[in-house]
């Protein structure tokens, strides 16, 4: 199929199931993600435009840039807009065929001189070298816990000095009360883009020990181990971030 598809209405929770499976990466949400993210995501444009502005900023002549868990491309088109004056490359990595099938027909929608390297892979099997700026567009929320430090160490040693890590997660909050106040004011902005309790709620479960939230101390602290000099959140609403990180 060439061109892109309409957007299509998330509805995938909209009907009650006897029992919710773990949330995958696979056809049927790749078909909605768009609406999806958009409708569950605050300042998710605003995070996308952002990328492409850093990366206009920190992409270096000769260098590469890395969008890692792509999804439908959304970051890397933002940057590929950003950095068409230099000679870059840009990476762009998922591991759900669904979704690098679709970033396939979105990139193609767009003319641009930037070459893009759309590859189905594992984030953590990933040659990362020569990169200027390395995108985590909430991607690493997916990656087991335990495995996250030496992500972060290679991007840290794939990074050239002067480049940037943008890392945006859904986070936790120490305090208690904080945090269940943060969770119904996404819950509060997820009713008003339409969707029902039952809707948010499924999905609370199908997300449950698949998406992994940490707080903000604990990305800061492993960022900081992993060899970034300073990491600061440039945006956060409720309990969604987005930090500069830099190498
Ligand atoms: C955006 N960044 O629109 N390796 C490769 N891909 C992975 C892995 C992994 N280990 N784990 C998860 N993914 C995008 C949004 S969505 C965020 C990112 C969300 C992929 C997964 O297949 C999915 O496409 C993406 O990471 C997470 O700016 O849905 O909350």
């Amino acid at each position: 199929m060439s061109g892109q598809r309409h957007p299509q209405t998330d509805s995938i929770y909209a009907r009650p199931v006897a029992s919710v499976e773990p949330f995958a990466f696979d056809g049927r949400v790749a078909t909605v993600f768009q609406d999806m993210i958009h409708r569950s995501v605050p300042g998710y444009a605003t995070m996308i435009e952002t990328i492409g502005r850093l990366a206009g900023r920190f992409a270096q002549p000769g260098s590469r840039c890395f969008d890692l868990g792509c999804s439908l491309g959304a970051a890397t088109l933002a940057m590929r807009r950003h950095v068409h004056d230099r000679d870059v490359r840009i990476v762009a990595v998922d591991n759900s065929p669904a979704m690098t099938e679709r970033a396939a027909e979105h990139l193609r929608a767009y003319r641009s001189p930037v070459p893009v390297d759309l590859v189905c892979a594992d984030i953590e099997d990933v040659a990362l070298r020569d990169a200027s700026v390395v995108v985590l567009n909430f991607t690493l929320q997916f990656v087991p816990v335990e495995r996250r430090p030496v992500l972060l160490e290679r991007i840290r040693a794939g990074l050239r000095p002067g480049g940037i890590l943008v890392l945006s997660e859904k986070i936790r909050f120490p305090d208690p009360d904080q945090d269940a106040l943060n969770i119904e004011l996404h819950h509060d902005f997820k009713r008003a883009n339409g969707y029902s309790e039952l809707e948010i709620s499924q999905k609370r479960t199908a997300l449950e020990n698949v998406l992994i939230p940490e707080t903000l101390d604990t990305h800061r602290a492993r960022l900081r181990e992993a060899g970034f000099t300073s990491a600061e959140p440039w945006y956060q609403c409720f309990n969604f971030m987005s930090l500069v990180a830099f190498a």
